[in-house]
C-alpha cells in the first residue's frame, strides 16, 4: 500500500499539464533527414523507415501528445515496406511523391499528396513506390494509448506483401459517394472506406470557402467520417481538414484534445500565449491540451489535423472553450 495523500495533487490535477510541449518540425529539415536515413536503412530492413516525432517534453516516449503517436515515414522508388498487422491503429497522411501505394486489407490504395488514408486495428498492411520519386508521409498511430491498455500484438504477414484481392478503387465505389450498398452491416468500429483523396477533400473545402457557418471561428473545418455511421473514420482517433482565408486569424480556442497539425498549403503563424510559431508547407506543429491558441493564415491554407477527440468525447471528458 501506498499512501494518497502524497500523490492526491498529482493524480486529480487542477488542471491538464502533461508536460506535452508546443513544438513545430520544419518540413524543409525534417525531409533532410527523412531522406538521410533513406541512406543509412532500406524500408524492408527497417520494417518501417520513419523518423518519430518526439515530444520534447515527452522524452524517450516515442509520443508527440500523450496519447498519440507520429512519424515521417520514407519510401524510395522500387522498395517495399513489409505486410504486418497490429493492435495500434494508424493513419496516414500523404505529404510528397507519386507512385507511392499501401495495401489494406487485400486492396491497393494509391498514394497522392494530400490523401488521407486509415489502416485500422488489426488490418494487413504493407507499402510500395512504383515511382521514381521518394514518397514521404506523416504517421499518426494510438500506440500510447493501446501500450496504456497493454493490449499490443503484431503479427508478421507470411510473405512480404500482401496478395490483392480486390479491384483498385473498390472501397472508394462502394463507400465513397454518400451511397451505402444496402446489405452493408454496420461494424460499429471504423470506416469501411479507407483511402479519402485529396481532389475530394480540396473539392469540398473549394466549394464552401469563406463559409463561416461550418465551425465559427475555426474556418472551414470538415472531420473525416466514416460514411456508414457518421462517426470518425476510426474509433479512437478524429482527423480533419481546416481551410484558413488569406489574411484571417481563427478565435482563441483550447480544448482537452492535444492536437497535430500538419500543413498541407499555405502559411501563416499559430499563437500561443507564450509564443508564436511560423508555419508553412508540410510543417508539422503540435498543440498540447488546454493550450489556448490562434491559426494565422498569411494566405489561403489548408491544414489537416488529428487527435484523440472522440474517445474524451466517449468518456465525457472532452472540454472545449472559445474566448
Ligand atoms: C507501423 O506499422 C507503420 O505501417 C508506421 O506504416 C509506423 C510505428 C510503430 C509501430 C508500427 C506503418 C509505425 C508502425
Amino acid at each position: 500500500m501506498s499512501p494518497l495523500w502524497d500523490v492526491f495533487k498529482d493524480l486529480v490535477a487542477k488542471e491538464p499539464n502533461s508536460g506535452c510541449q508546443p513544438t513545430l518540425w520544419r518540413y524543409a529539415e525534417a525531409r533532410h533527414a527523412v531522406l538521410e536515413a533513406g541512406e543509412i536503412i532500406s524500408a524492408s530492413d527497417a520494417e518501417r523507415r520513419v523518423l518519430v516525432l518526439e515530444n520534447p517534453g515527452l522524452k524517450g516516449q516515442s509520443r508527440i501528445t500523450t496519447s498519440l503517436y507520429a512519424g515521417l515515414q520514407l519510401v524510395l522508388p522500387g522498395e517495399n515496406a513489409p505486410a504486418h498487422r497490429h493492435s495500434q491503429s494508424a493513419l496516414r497522411l500523404v505529404i510528397e511523391g507519386d507512385g507511392g501505394y499501401t495495401t489494406v486489407d487485400g486492396e491497393r490504395v494509391p498514394m497522392a499528396p494530400g490523401d488521407f488514408i486509415i489502416t485500422p486495428t488489426g488490418s494487413w498492411h504493407d507499402h510500395g513506390n512504383d515511382g521514381s520519386e521518394p514518397v514521404i508521409w506523416l504517421d499518426g498511430l494510438d500506440i500510447p494509448m493501446i501500450g496504456l491498455f497493454d493490449a499490443s500484438f503484431v503479427e508478421h504477414h507470411p510473405t512480404e506483401l500482401q496478395s490483392v484481392t480486390r479491384p483498385p478503387g473498390d472501397a472508394l465505389a462502394r463507400y465513397g459517394s454518400g451511397l451505402l450498398p444496402t446489405n452493408h452491416q454496420v461494424s460499429g468500429s471504423h470506416s469501411p472506406l479507407f483511402h479519402y483523396p485529396y481532389t475530394r477533400t480540396i473539392d469540398a473545402l473549394e466549394r464552401l470557402r469563406g463559409d463561416n457557418e461550418i465551425d465559427p471561428g475555426a474556418g472551414v473545418r470538415f472531420v473525416f467520417v466514416n460514411p456508414a455511421t457518421g462517426g470518425p473514420a476510426m474509433p479512437g482517433i478524429e482527423a480533419f481538414v481546416q481551410g484558413l482565408e488569406g489574411k484571417s486569424i481563427t478565435q482563441r480556442y483550447r480544448a482537452t484534445d492535444a492536437t497535430v497539425f500538419s500543413v498541407i498549403s499555405g502559411q501563416g503563424r499559430v499563437h500561443f500565449d507564450d509564443r508564436v510559431f511560423e508555419w508553412r508547407d508540410h510543417d508539422t506543429f503540435v498543440v498540447p491540451s488546454w493550450c489556448r491558441y490562434q491559426l494565422e493564415a498569411h494566405n489561403e491554407s489548408v491544414l489537416f489535423g488529428f487527435s484523440d477527440r472522440p474517445l474524451q468525447r466517449y468518456l465525457g471528458v472532452l472540454k472545449e472553450e472559445r474566448s
